[in-house]
């Protein structure tokens, strides 16, 4: 029940800072990502995480790792956005991000998300994708990607939209980041997954 309150709390923080997309109309529903803009700092502050967003806090729905931090540096909206850091952040040579979302089969959904690159920046795999996880979570039974290697130097918008197959239980965002450059980062802000008719 903990967690099923915080993640309430978590959706009327959302509709306050106006965290909805933008284009929702009729028949669209609610932003499946918790700390969709990266505004909330995770408990480890020195970890530079972000809610929702790291192992445990608050559940297992989302994790980052590698070369992944949160920072202050730019935003597309509020002050704070995810980051995949160059091997100058000293965490090697990848990073990446995932958060789960409750998924029904046959339903469509559309995620959109604001991406910037440092021009330092560049990976050998850079890729957003959906993935389409079965109910024990450890299937995929489809996805959709992006790959992000044309972002450059201004927010630049990214859509994935696919329909869930059969069996589907979970829609899992990720954002990966591998073979990276010493220098600059991939950054990107305000998120957002919804179910489309
Ligand atoms: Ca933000």
């Amino acid at each position: 029940m903990q967690t099923d309150r915080r993640f309430f709390a978590g959706i009327v923080a959302g509709s306050l800072m106006g965290f909805f997309s933008a284009s929702a109309g009729s028949g669209e529903s609610f932003n499946l990502l918790r700390n969709a803009s990266f505004e909330y700092e995770g408990a480890d502050a020195h970890a530079a995480g972000a809610f929702h967003w790291m192992l445990n806090d608050p559940d297992e729905k989302g994790d980052s790792w590698g070369s992944a931090s949160r920072e202050s540096w730019r935003a597309k909206q509020g002050h704070y956005a995810g980051t995949i850091r160059g091997r100058w952040a000293g965490q090697g040579g990848a990073g990446g991000w995932w958060q789960d979302s409750p998924a029904t089969s046959e339903q469509t959904y559309r995620f959109t998300g604001w991406f910037f690159a440092d021009p330092e920046w560049t990976a050998g795999e850079q890729f957003v994708k959906l993935e389409f996880r079965d109910q024990a979570n450890n299937q995929i039974l489809g996805e959709v990607s992006a790959a992000l290697n044309d972002i450059g130097e201004q927010w630049t918008e990214v859509t994935l939209s696919s329909t869930a197959p059969s069996g589907t239980a979970f829609v899992r965002l990720v954002i990966h980041a591998s073979d990276v450059s010493d220098g600059g980062a991939l950054q990107f802000d305000y998120f957002s997954l919804v179910a489309v008719d």
